[in-house]
């Protein structure tokens, strides 16, 4: 199928599952066009089964805020067009799911018809979706979308609370290519430049935003090292890091932590990490956490949102409530401190992602397109 995806380029988990299912598709064959305003950050290569197209936006003085969301539609309404697009799939409902609803109407007055898919991927729906800023929009967008997908099943009942859904919303999970992750061991898995033979390595990797809590992050990891010898990578970048920073320095474990900001290589830092901290205010899903649990990793995080649905309690690793960063280190140290336990949880975190795998997702996307293209034509 000619399939056109809508995302944020950048390392948030919604532009990450979008890339990865843009490319899987690729492989599949089907023709997949990404429409963005930078080429996604996963996006490694291009092919003639997979496309970029450059939203581009034109500054002009008299705005003091540029109107993407015109660009974006204008540059979907030229690319389904040009290519034939029978599917337009969103990802992030603002402001991707009100700009796919725009040009699907241009394009009905052209005679041609569009499908759009919208996913929701988290805080479109409730951080900022939610806001009486965007919510009229948002709530307006989802119901005119053909197909809804929401990313976890607490995803979707917190989207039918917060609006008035007139629509049956499908739960597809995140997922993630298990192989990939478990082919970084051994010798290229480069755990001595990090931290000596005894030690224990703790792994945080976010946007490093405020509903991530990155000083919880740092806070834990305080209470870990003084009972067991270990070093904390944090990875990613964003505006709370200073503050993480400034926080090692002031407990005296500066030396002891590592921010090695954002990485394509997550795979590569994942092998050696013993336990994944996500200490998050809210998390829809929690794709970080399955990449770790994939690469063999133990995950200690809140209980909130959809993490409950990835990060099985005393199976995977341990949920705690937010803020409870006694709690969430107590745990750390019991999985930490004894190498049998600690391999049952990393087993078991990665046995459990075969729940997640590529292969089982895949072709519910693929099911979907068809569908909607099939009520395109009767
Ligand atoms: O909030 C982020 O970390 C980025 C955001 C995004 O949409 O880019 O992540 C959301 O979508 C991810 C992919 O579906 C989920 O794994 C994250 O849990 C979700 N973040 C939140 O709900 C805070």
């Amino acid at each position: 199928m000619k399939i056109g995806i809508v995302c944020y380029p950048t390392f948030g988990g919604s532009g990450v599952v979008a890339t990865e299912l843009g490319m899987a598709l690729a492989d599949n064959g089907h023709e997949v066009h990404f429409i963005t305003y930078n080429q996604p950050v996963r996006l490694d290569f291009l092919s003639h089964h997979l496309h970029f197209h450059q939203v581009v936006i034109e500054e002009y003085p008299l705005f003091q805020y540029q109107p993407y969301e015109l660009a974006l539609s204008t540059k979907m309404v030229e690319v389904v067009q040009k290519y034939e697009l029978e599917v337009l799939h969103v990802h992030y409902a603002i402001p991707h799911a009100y700009a796919a609803f725009m040009a699907k109407q241009m394009l009905k007055e052209k005679g041609i018809a569009v499908r759009v898919v919208t996913t929701l991927h988290g805080t479109d729906i409730t951080l900022v979706g939610s806001h009486p800023t965007y919510k009229t929009a948002v709530e307006f967008s989802i119901n005119n979308s053909d197909v809804v997908t929401a990313v976890s099943n607490n995803l979707k009942d917190t989207t039918n609370n917060l609006f008035n859904i007139d629509k049956e919303i499908q739960v597809i999970y995140n997922f993630i290519d298990v192989e990939k992750y478990a082919k970084v061991e051994g010798e290229e898995c480069k755990r001595g430049a990090l931290a000596k033979t005894h030690e224990r390595i703790l792994t945080h990797i976010s946007n490093f935003r405020p509903v991530k809590r990155v000083e919880d992050v740092i806070k834990v990891f305080y209470k870990v090292q003084k009972e067991i010898p270990s070093k904390l990578l944090m990875i990613g970048e964003g505006p709370d890091r200073k503050k993480a920073e400034a926080l090692t320095k002031k407990l005296g474990i500066k030396n002891k932590v590592f921010f090695l900001g954002n990485s394509t290589e997550i795979d590569k830092i994942l092998c050696y990490s013993d336990v994944f901290l996500l200490p998050s205010k809210t998390e829809s899903f929690g794709l970080a956490a399955l990449e770790a649990m994939a690469a063999k990793t133990a995950v200690i995080s809140t209980n909130t949102g959809g993490l409950p649905e990835v990060n099985l309690n005393g199976t995977t690793g341990f949920l705690s409530n937010l803020g409870d960063v006694d709690d969430m280190a107590k745990n750390a140290i019991h999985i930490l401190k004894d190498n049998d336990v600690l391999e049952s949880f990393k087993h078991n975190a990665r046995e459990h992602t075969k729940r997640f795998s590529l292969a089982n997702i895949l072709p519910v996307y693929e099911d979907i397109y068809k569908s909607c293209y099939k009520s395109k034509i009767e």
